[in-house]
């Protein structure tokens, strides 16, 4: 319950703001977007992870501001960017089950003036589980906008096959502990083979997460991975444009 308040407090005062991580395309380096992250810094300096205060959001209905608050900032931040990079863009469940989320995404575009093709919306698979014909109606209105949408945290969930086939996913990010286990025996280099071979076959891009070293990066290349993003190009920060000598290197 003082979460919650202190939640609030974080909204009206600003103690909210935005880190940015770059995505970039493995055959040729490109910077293909950035993926936007809430970072929560109260006024004492202690920061609060959203892995810890967005379940509770959640709970209590406040991640309906603080998510509006994310897309409205985030395409604003963008819309005044050198280079019309695309952006990314966390949805929570609760988001596509209590708002009229196509209506609010279309007035946040014309409002910060961002074209609808630089905005994707990343779902994790629960807010299918939840009411996939629901979800699917919201997601198809969200895509005649324009935005792209993307299977966040690919296959660690109970259904992420049945997920792929309800809806026409524009990427999968396949999860980053698949990444982090790579070094630890077969079983996940088998995985990230089938889910890249899998992208292949339904035609969508499969971006990596959580990529951290070299080794992992070749890997990916040799297995025809389209994208990846992590520690290795970039960790999440402040803003976008610091991002590029490091991409540059990679
Ligand atoms: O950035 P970090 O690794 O600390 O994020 C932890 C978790 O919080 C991740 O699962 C990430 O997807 C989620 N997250 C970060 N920013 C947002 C956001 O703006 N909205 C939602 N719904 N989740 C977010
Ligand atoms: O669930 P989602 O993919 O949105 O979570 C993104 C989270 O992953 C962010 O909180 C970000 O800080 C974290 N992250 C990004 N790159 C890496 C990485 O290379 N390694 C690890 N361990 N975490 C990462
Ligand atoms: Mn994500
Ligand atoms: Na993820």
């Amino acid at each position: 319950r003082r979460m919650a308040q202190q939640m609030r407090e974080a909204l009206d005062q600003g103690q909210f703001s935005l880190n940015w991580q770059i995505q970039a395309a493995v055959d040729t380096g490109e910077i293909t977007g950035y993926e936007v992250l809430l970072r929560w810094i109260q006024p004492d300096g202690t920061f609060i992870s959203p892995a810890d205060f967005i379940p509770l959001a959640e709970e209590n209905g406040l991640i309906l501001p603080i998510g509006e608050w994310v897309l409205r900032t985030a395409c604003a931040e963008a819309a005044a960017w050198a280079e019309p990079h695309k952006i990314a863009v966390n949805l929570s469940p609760v988001q596509l089950g209590h708002v009229d989320l196509p209506r609010l995404v279309h007035q946040i575009l014309i409002e910060t003036g961002l074209p609808a093709a630089r905005l994707e919306l990343e779902i994790t698979e629960t807010a299918m589980i939840t009411d996939m014909e629901r979800t699917t109606h919201v997601l198809r209105q969200l895509k005649l906008l324009g935005v792209s949408i993307a299977m966040d945290d690919f296959g660690t969930g109970y259904s992420s096959l049945s997920t792929l086939r309800a809806f026409p996913f524009d990427k999968i990010k396949l999860d980053r502990s698949f990444m982090s286990e790579l070094d630890g025996g077969p079983q996940s280099a088998a995985i990230i083979r089938a889910v890249l071979a899998l992208g292949e076959s339904l035609a969508i891009p499969v971006l990596a997460e959580g990529v951290e070293t070299l080794e992992q990066l070749t890997f990916l290349r040799d297995q025809g991975c389209d994208e990846v993003q992590g520690y290795l190009l970039g960790r999440p920060q402040k803003t976008a444009e610091g991002h590029i000598q490091q991409a540059a290197r990679v």
